[in-house]
């Protein structure tokens, strides 16, 4: 019997958030939060999304009302929950004016953000708005934004001038000091329009860091004809994500929160030591194995950590590299942290792809690598784990895998990696070429790593990933 089309019989929460980027990741990790922080205490916390691009999700999620399923994997087994909190889906590109009056609209109290890392239009090296940006550029000239720094500085414009307090601007995304890159880049944008806005938002608005994690890969064809299969519902919006999940907050809100410490976040005043510990433990090594397992022919994340190679560099990073750079969080122990890590990233039941991790690999490295890489040698460690993971990556953006045939990088610098790659003599010049890409690499550490990571890429070449991996770890 064919599935019957997924549809929604609980009401969602009046409306209370506006969310930027609804895609998988807050759909499995903030949305059901929400929604379990409304069941708990109430509150008119309902969640209107927003995609700035594409219209796939809204396509998807407006026949179901917004509702879809959220399917958890865990190694013992799997659990299908349905998800209400979403009210509708609206699609900047089309209706920006519609986006703009809902975020202005005095029901809206939290704007709250998951539009990756190259979202926020600023240097990864320095957290501070591109200005040279093209959508950037536009967002100066255009009442009309494109930008989520651009709908922020515009709506808030729009409250401003009706007399509203602003919205507290969540954003949700892998960035160290995500509030802060946050309020930068919207402090730059509005100075660029109106000082006097600007200066408002600087006294009166609040952008609260946090720390996020759960692991959710893309949804994949088959997980919807699972889905179909497991429930009798067909749902083409599904979310597929790991049993464990964590968030992180700095309680700085402007005018109220779900009450999402009743089910299990910790609001707390420092999210700092939370967030190094997460971005430098899970979201370095994940890098770490996505451009090198890439390269060794590995399929998902759990295939690296079932090949002993993999696994004990994956060990030997945590202990030798990364924790002795960390200060841990209150009443944390980073080795529970990294054992925990090993079970998560081990788990068969996510199809997790090194490709999809690999994606804008010049807007993580910072946070993800190089932070670690220049705390290390600052302390006189040699890191030759992390200096391989970073020549892997320079061997990825230069599109051609081990087996010579081409790789789809995606990257917002990919074209110029490639360029800068393919322009280089010899292995030595191409690291010193990708090394020159001052987005990424500040200049004292560039030229530490010049003779390193040469030497690991060169290492690349003529061991292959799997080999040069297998070097590392003692
Ligand atoms: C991953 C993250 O795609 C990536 O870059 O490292 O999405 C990771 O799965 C999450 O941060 C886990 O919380």
């Amino acid at each position: 019997m064919p599935a019957e089309r997924l549809t929604r019989v609980v009401d969602a929460p009046a409306q209370g958030i506006v969310h930027l980027g609804l895609g998988a990741f807050f759909r499995a990790h903030g949305a059901i939060y929400t929604a379990e922080a409304v069941a708990a205490s109430g509150g008119a916390w309902g969640i209107t999304g927003v995609s700035l691009q594409s219209p796939r999700v809204r396509d998807a999620l407006a026949p179901q009302g917004g509702t879809y399923i959220a399917l958890e994997l865990g190694p013992g087994g799997e659990i299908a929950r349905r998800v209400d909190v979403v009210r509708g889906v609206l699609v900047a590109r089309e209706d920006p004016e519609a986006v703009l009056d809902l975020m202005a609209d005095p029901a809206t109290r939290i704007v709250s953000l998951t539009v990756t890392e190259k979202g926020y239009c600023h240097e990864p090296a320095t957290g501070a708005l591109n200005l040279a940006h093209p959508d950037i550029q536009h967002d100066i000239a255009n009442p009309m934004p494109v930008s989520a720094p651009g709908f922020i500085v515009r709506a808030l414009a729009m409250r401003r001038a009706a007399g509203l307090a602003p919205f507290t601007v969540l954003t949700c995304d892998n960035l160290p000091n995500n509030g802060q890159v946050a309020k930068g880049v919207v402090l730059a944008l509005a100075g660029e329009i109106d000082p006097g806005l600007a200066a408002w938002i600087a006294a009166e608005g609040r952008f609260p860091s946090t720390m996020v994690d759960r692991i959710v890969p893309a949804t994949k064809p088959e997980d919807i004809a699972h889905i179909a299969e497991l429930t009798g519902l067909q749902d083409d919006a599904p979310v597929i994500h790991e049993p464990f999940r964590q968030w992180v907050i700095e309680d700085d809100f402007v005018d109220g929160r779900p009450d999402w410490g009743a089910v299990g976040a910790e609001l707390v005043a420092d999210v700092t030591p939370y967030e190094h510990m997460k971005l430098r433990m899970l979201n370095g090594t994940h890098s770490a194995l996505a451009y090198l397992g890439y390269l060794a022919s590995h399929e998902t994340i759990a295939d690296c950590m079932g090949d002993p190679v993999f696994a004990d560099f994956v060990e030997y990073l945590w202990r030798a590299e990364i924790i002795p750079s960390l200060a841990p969080p209150p009443g944390v122990s980073l080795a529970g942290y990294a054992e925990a890590l090993r079970a998560r990233f081990a788990n068969p039941a996510i199809r997790h792809r090194p490709w999809q991790i690999a994606m804008d690999g010049s807007q993580k490295l910072p946070q993800r690598l190089l932070g670690t890489l220049a705390d290390g040698l600052a302390a006189g460690r040699a890191m030759p784990g992390l200096m391989l993971a970073v020549a892997g990556w320079m061997r990825y953006v230069g599109g051609v895998d081990e087996l010579g045939r081409a790789i789809d990088v995606r990257d917002p610098l990919a074209a110029r990696l490639k360029a800068l790659s393919d322009g280089a003599a010899g292995l030595d010049g191409k690291v010193a070429a990708l090394l020159s890409v001052r987005e990424v690499f500040p200049e004292p550490l560039a030229a530490q790593l010049q003779a390193p990571v040469s030497a690991a890429y060169a290492a690349l070449y003529t061991e292959g990933a799997r080999a040069a991996v297998f070097d590392i770890t003692p």
